[in-house]
This record gives C-alpha cells, sequence and structure tokens, in this order.
C-alpha cells in the first residue's frame, strides 16, 4: 500500500466540488484512510509550502490557503499511488491541465488550482506526518479490492 496527501483547496471548497473531486479517486480504485475539514493555522501554511519561500507568489499562496476551510485527506492505493493521484489531479497551471484530470475539467488559474498533491513518496510521507497524527490514518480493507487490482 502507498498513501499520499490530498488537500482540496480553498476555490474548490467554496465552489462545492468537494464530492466530485473525492469521487474521482474512488472511483479510480483509491481509499480513503484519513479526512479532515479544517482551516488552515498560518504556521501550518508556511512549514507546508516551505520549500516556496522568497518565491513571487509565496505570500498569496498563503493567503489563499489560509483564507477559507480545506479538506485534507489521506488517499491510499494498492501501488504507486503518489504518482496515480498526480496524474489524476494535472498539470499544475488549469489553464494547461488536460481535460479529463481534476484541474483540467475544474479550473484554469495557476494560484487557484482546486487541488494539492504530493509530489513524491518522500514529500508524502513528510506531508501526511505535517497533517495527520498516526491514530487519524485508518487502515482497512476495501471489500472490492481483488475486483480493482490483483496484484
Ligand atoms: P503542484 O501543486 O502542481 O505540485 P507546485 O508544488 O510547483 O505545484 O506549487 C505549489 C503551489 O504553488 C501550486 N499548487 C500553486 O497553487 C502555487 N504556484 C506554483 N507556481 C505558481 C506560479 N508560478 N504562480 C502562482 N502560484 C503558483
Amino acid at each position: 500500500m502507498e498513501t499520499t496527501l490530498v488537500i482540496i483547496k480553498p476555490d474548490a471548497v467554496q465552489r462545492e466540488l468537494i464530492g466530485p473531486i473525492i469521487e474521482r479517486f474512488e472511483r479510480k480504485g483509491l481509499r480513503i484512510a484519513g479526512a479532515k475539514f479544517i482551516r488552515v493555522p498560518r504556521d501550518l501554511a508556511e512549514q507546508h509550502y516551505a520549500e516556496h519561500a522568497g518565491k513571487p507568489f509565496y505570500d498569496s499562496l498563503l493567503d489563499f490557503i489560509t483564507s477559507s476551510p480545506v479538506m485534507v485527506l489521506a488517499i491510499r492505493g494498492s501501488r504507486e499511488t503518489v504518482p496515480i493521484v498526480r496524474k489524476i489531479v494535472g498539470a499544475t497551471d488549469g489553464a494547461a491541465a488536460e481535460p479529463g484530470t481534476i484541474r483540467g475539467d475544474f479550473g484554469m488559474s495557476k494560484t487557484l488550482n482546486l487541488i494539492h498533491a504530493s509530489d513524491s513518496p518522500q514529500s508524502a510521507q513528510r506531508e501526511l506526518a505535517m497533517w495527520f497524527n498516526d491514530d487519524e490514518i485508518v487502515d482497512y480493507d476495501l471489500a472490492d479490492q481483488r475486483w480493482i487490482d490483483p496484484g
């Protein structure tokens, strides 16, 4: 199993796209292993986006992610969850993202780009630890897993 971090950002929450976005992951055969609906504290946003500190869009990125609640998800799949989720999410800029991806279908902005997904297994581990306590990630079997990916 591999688990990744997804954040349904303020623009997607405000546009009432939580359901359609989660549906894409469930339909693929991925499961929700953790979920919380929160307003992001500024210090957690700074920690999450530390690699972008100093970039021209950094302050507006922090303003945006803390502006309205977000839905934070731990998404788990049988294998290669990180790259699979990144493919479902699409390119950073919604204007360039392929149709069929979440950003390609629902958005056209580089900043208001609906969703965050960890970009590597290492980032996923770091980000999951940042957003979830161990006991908030739930391990369970999906009844139809053998029909999704028999391995
Ligand atoms: P991704 O979310 O596709 O992994 P990153 O990690 O390069 O993209 O950037 C993190 C976030 O910073 C993006 N989701 C987006 O909201 C914002 N961002 C990245 N590049 C830009 C940019 N050139 N202008 C404005 N916002 C940006």
